[in-house]
């Protein structure tokens, strides 16, 4: 099978993937493929399918701005609804016969001669001016390491890779994790298996969630006018922005988060040790504030024990704690997250000089310029990239204004004959030092926890540390002063210190 060559190759079909088609496509670009490894389009919502799975942003915030949804049937969104959107978008986008799923990323080098990225699949070859990376933030499972695990007899999934086919009525289940995956799931398990185990090695802060189911007559008016929606959007938005300064810059405003949990946990669990034990000893917001009335409630029913000893090792049989209590189990949920900081993409793509963004990252950590783009690494755009994930509002208005960037930036390459491009090294440097020297005090930082937002090295190299709405603003235009041509054509002059206001 040869080559196919293609102006754009886009990995990925959910939101950023997904995105990305539709605005090129619009901005008259035609010659593009999605490659997509599931069998559908929906990325983190095709994927995740445990039983309870859903969204904890609203809803309102949770779609694309040009394609509201007036059918979103509650305030927040169950997985399948957000992938019957995502499904009816792509449908009607006019994009669709560019998707090519079953097709997974081997690798990626960047071919200096021809000034394409050339990209071995599952399924064949391509050669591509620019690559588009939506692989996902939170795309492939992070295993315990747990000394006998691969033992256990029974079945073990990942909350991510749910086995449908394990009929779970009345067994015994083990969860491994309490994070915003675990809060959704057990709840949903205790009530059908015989005993739930749920080991936490750290409580999260667990505020209510508003269950409020939006009525047929709301749906109605946001169908027929849809500036009312538009309005409650905005709204929203609003509210959720108005909580960053207690992330960012006044930790101690998260106090009044602290106390919403507390009032979840009492409200849940009548037992004093038990209410001890969920609660976090560190400010909220540094691990990410998650939102059930289900969570403390599941945690109290007669067929669920909490188990806080910590796990010293897994048998054929069950989950062995540090207190040298065994129990017995016949499933084994794993709930323990991504791997976030080391995305395993980064292993595949391949710069100018021969390393993978892997290897470059090994010595520096995550680094992009404003998110989207690399020094080293001509025509590349990341969705989701180094420090653009939020704590506190939707991704999908992080990759709108990412692919707007990716867009621009698109449209200057055509422009300038496909002369490619890549960030000059001191603007990508001044870009990140700005980003961390605006970490210091936030709550990510400063609020006492562990947690995945930060790599190896105890940079939070994750989250945008500010509003949305400024990430927007810095890339509102493709900046070509920051870029510099990659060879063949000799490196332009670096560009100006790119800062971020106040
Ligand atoms: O994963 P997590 P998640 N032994 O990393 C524990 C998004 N999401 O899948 O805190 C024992 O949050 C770990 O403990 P600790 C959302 O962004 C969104 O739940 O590290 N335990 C923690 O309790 C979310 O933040 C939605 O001490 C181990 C848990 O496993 C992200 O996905 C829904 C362990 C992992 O929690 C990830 O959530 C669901 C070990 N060896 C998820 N290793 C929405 O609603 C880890 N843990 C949008």
């Amino acid at each position: 099978m040869g080559t196919t060559e293609v102006d754009h190759l886009i990995i990925g079909a959910g939101f950023g993937g997904l995105c990305a088609a539709i605005r090129l496509q619009e901005a008259g670009e035609r010659d593009f493929v999605v490659i997509e490894k599931d069998t559908d389009v929906g990325g983190t919502w095709h994927a995740n399918t445990y039983p309870g799975a859903a969204c904890d942003v609203p809803s309102q915030l949770y779609s694309f701005s040009f394609a509201l949804n007036p059918d979103w049937s509650a305030a927040y969104s169950p997985q399948p609804e957000i992938l019957a959107y995502l499904r009816d978008v792509a449908a009607g986008s006019g994009t669709l016969d560019r998707f090519r799923f079953g097709t997974e990323v081997l690798g990626a080098r960047w071919d200096a001669p021809t000034r394409r990225w050339l990209v071995d699949t599952s399924v064949g070859a391509y050669a591509a001016r620019t690559l588009i990376a939506g692989a996902g933030g939170l795309s492939e499972p992070r295993l315990p390491d747990i000394a006998g695990i691969d033992t256990f007899a029974g079945p073990v999934f990942h909350t991510a890779r749910w086995d449908h086919d394990v009929d779970l009525a009345g067994k015994r289940v083990a969860v491994i994790g309490t994070g915003a995956s675990a809060i959704q799931v057990v709840p949903e398990l205790r009530k059908v298996a015989a005993r739930v185990d749920v080991y936490q090695r750290t409580p999260n802060w667990v505020i209510p969630r508003n269950e409020r189911r939006t009525s047929e007559r709301r749906r109605a008016v946001y169908r027929r006018f849809p500036g009312v929606q538009r309005a409650v959007r905005a709204g929203v938005y609003a509210t959720l922005e108005a909580r960053v300064p207690a992330f960012v810059r006044f930790p101690q405003l998260q106090a009044l988060t602290e106390a919403a949990a507390k009032a979840n946990i009492r409200r849940g669990i009548a037992d004093p040790e038990l209410r001890e034990a969920v609660t976090p000893t560190y400010r909220a917001g540094c691990k990410r504030i998650l939102i059930s009335n289900a969570w403390y409630p599941a945690l109290a029913a007669d067929n669920v024990d909490l188990v806080t000893a910590g796990i010293d090792r897994i048998t054929p049989g069950g989950v062995v704690d540090a207190e040298a209590a065994e129990r017995e189990v016949d499933v084994l949920v794993i709930a323990t997250g991504f791997h976030v900081t080391d995305p395993p993409i980064a292993e595949r793509i391949t710069g100018r000089d021969g390393r993978t963004l892997a290897e470059v990252w090994a010595a520096t950590g995550m680094q992009a310029y404003k998110g989207t783009t690399f020094h080293g690494f001509p025509n590349l755009f990341q969705l989701v990239g180094p420090n653009t994930a939020l704590g506190h509002s939707s991704m999908v208005h992080i990759i709108e204004s990412q692919v707007r960037y990716v867009v621009d930036a698109v449209d200057t390459l055509r422009r300038s004959g496909w002369a490619p491009l890549e960030p000059t090294a001191a603007a990508q440097d001044a870009w990140n030092e700005t980003v961390q020297e605006r970490m210091a005090g936030t709550v990510w930082t400063a609020g006492g926890c562990a947690s995945w937002y930060l790599d190896a090295f105890g940079r939070n190299t994750t989250l945008w540390p500010g509003h949305t709405f400024t990430f927007r603003r810095h890339l509102s235009r493709f900046d070509r002063g920051a870029y510099q041509v990659t060879d063949p054509s000799p490196a332009s002059s670096p560009s100006p210190k790119e800062t971020l206001p106040a």
